[in-house]
């Protein structure tokens, strides 16, 4: 793979995450091997990738080659389309690594036509990158992460409610960071009320992502700390047409006449987040598992057993399917964190 190629692989993948609902997109023009610009598309509504590098490297871009992470867009959307300023440029040559499968009409073809060389570099990180891109976008649904923190027989408390701490401290931190990485961390109300968790990611140099409460009960109580912070308002969507809000609590109510989980997504996705993570207790877990709503699946396993009556146990289903039936993952990745194991699964 080429290494210009690469980097602008590498911008692309850094801002994942702050260009929702657009893909996060990275280019680099070169000239005789020499770096004459980069960019990256920094925020939906702002300058595509191919623009900002373009206005780097000014007039040095006639008869460079341009690489870019994801093909130039050839469409007016809120900005104009990318290909035509390539070609304004009088660029010599493209390379990009993923085919904008979204476009009506082609980046690539038009830029042929103009005189440009074009390659189309495939390249397996990329192609992961822009996979959720591609979901939502034909859907109009949000990728779907669902992150669990369990022992090794997939519990997430004893039976007796403890669940502070199953997996160490390591964990802990690669999850603040994980939720930096999505646009909106969803639970259930049930978590709040037993948890009184924050979800935030805590860490100045990181995003904090929209929370979002699913809830079938009328109200919260005040003192819960998730409404109690500067952060912005926590999102409820509840079916319960009588929710009160007390005047210190920082609440924007969405009410669906009924709560079900893909309306909640799809409204999630109009207002603009592309990229949620599920963290909750084993009800909410599970519906998400059940209707296939789960892209990918982020376990961290602690190296113990907890045991019990299979309370607790993260995915429990009230019919028995025939193993055939099994929901099936996709292994993507394993790492060890601290004292405990990693993996990414996608469907
Ligand atoms: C590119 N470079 O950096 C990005 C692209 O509404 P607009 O004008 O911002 O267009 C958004 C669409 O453009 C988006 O759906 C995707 O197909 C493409 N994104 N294309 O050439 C970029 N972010
Ligand atoms: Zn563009």
């Amino acid at each position: 793979m080429n290494q210009f190629l690469e980097f602008a692989i590498d911008l692309a993948e850094k801002l994942q995450g702050q260009t929702s609902t657009n893909p996060s997109v990275g280019a680099v023009i070169v000239k005789e091997d020499r770096i004459v610009g980069f960019g990256a598309h920094l925020k939906k509504g702002e300058a595509h990738a191919e623009i900002q590098a373009l206005k780097m490297a000014g007039e040095e871009a006639k008869g460079a080659t341009i690489y870019v992470s994801l093909e130039p867009c050839s469409h007016y959307g809120m900005t104009p389309p990318c290909s035509k300023s390539i070609i304004d440029h009088e660029i010599n040559a493209v390379v990009y690594a993923v085919k904008d499968r979204s476009l009506n009409k082609s980046g690539h073809d038009m830029l042929v036509e103009a005189g440009i060389s074009v390659t189309h570099s495939p390249s397996t990180r990329a192609e992961q990158l822009y996979e959720s891109f591609f979901v939502q976008q034909e859907l109009e649904m949000p990728f779907v992460t669902l992150k669990v923190s369990t022992s090794l027989d997939g519990k997430v408390a004893t039976d007796t409610q403890e669940s502070k701490w199953i997996t160490g401290k390591d964990v802990k931190q690669d999850v603040l960071k994980l939720r930096s990485n999505h646009d909106a961390i969803i639970t259930g109300g049930e978590t709040v009320r037993k948890d009184n968790p924050l979800l935030t990611s805590r860490t100045e140099s990181y995003r904090e992502p929209q929370r979002v409460v699913l809830t079938r009960k009328s109200h919260f109580v005040e003192s819960l700390d998730i409404f109690n912070d500067e952060q912005k308002p926590v999102i409820i969507i509840t079916d319960q047409s009588n929710f009160k809000i007390t005047k210190n609590q920082n609440i924007k109510l969405k009410k669906l006449d009924e709560l079900n989980l893909k309306a909640a997504l799809h409204y999630l996705y109009t207002e603009g987040y592309s990229n949620v993570m599920v963290e909750a207790g084993p009800n909410l877990i599970s519906q998400f598992i059940e209707q296939n709503l789960v892209d990918q699946l982020i376990i961290y396993q602690a190296p113990k057993m907890i045991g019990g009556q299979g309370k607790y146990q993260y995915y429990q289903t009230h019919d028995v399917y025939p193993l055939s039936e099994a929901k099936q993952f996709k292994i993507i990745s394993t790492d060890i964190i601290g004292e405990d194991v990693k993996i990414v699964l996608r469907k």
